[in-house]
């Protein structure tokens, strides 16, 4: 955990995550979700994904969204289960969600049931393009309950994604 409400790990519980709002009343939160592996990013495979941290996309987002007004909770697991309790917790409490799934988009429904039962805009990122790469990237089960998708355009989706929500949201 880096600081209040930006959660970096697997084992978080978000009922435990101090809101990101603390200090922040009346910005709007965005429950920011990052799936499995995106913790090494930065890492290896630049070339594909590039060379920024998970960390600098999570602090993109943060400075995009308090210019918009918002406020971001970020949640970075390798875990289904926790980014499905992650959805949970942001009913009723947070605006928005952002997700990238990583490998999860590809096959998590359960992850994608939790998703449709949340209320408000969903905008699903990837820093590649996956319906460039191999066949079996070529499904999302999370499409079908996100409001929208960037992809391909590397960490600058993340800034998009969270123009996006303001948009929806004004
Ligand atoms: O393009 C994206 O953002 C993806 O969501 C990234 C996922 C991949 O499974 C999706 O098909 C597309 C993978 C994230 C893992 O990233 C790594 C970074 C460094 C080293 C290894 C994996």
């Amino acid at each position: 955990m880096t600081e209040p409400g930006v959660a970096l790990g697997a084992a978080v519980d978000p009922a435990e995550v101090a809101p990101a709002t603390a200090g922040q009343p009346g910005r709007p939160l965005v429950l920011l979700l990052s799936g499995p592996n995106l913790n090494l990013l930065g890492d290896r495979q630049p070339e594909v994904y590039g060379s920024a941290t998970l960390e600098d996309h999570v602090a993109a987002a943060t400075e995009a969204a308090a210019s918009a007004g918002l406020a971001v909770e970020h949640v970075q697991s390798n875990h289904e289960g926790v980014l499905i309790d992650a959805v949970h917790g942001a009913r009723g409490r947070c605006a928005a969600i952002v997700i990238n799934p990583g490998a999860f988009t590809h096959y998590a429904w359960g992850l994608h049931d939790a998703l449709a039962a949340f209320d408000g805009p969903v905008v699903e990122v990837h820093l590649s393009n996956p319906d460039a790469r191999e066949p079996w990237r070529r499904t999302s089960v999370v499409s079908p309950v996100a409001t929208g998708t960037i992809a391909g355009l590397g960490g600058h989706g993340y800034v998009l994604a969270i123009a996006a929500v303001a948009r929806l949201l004004a």
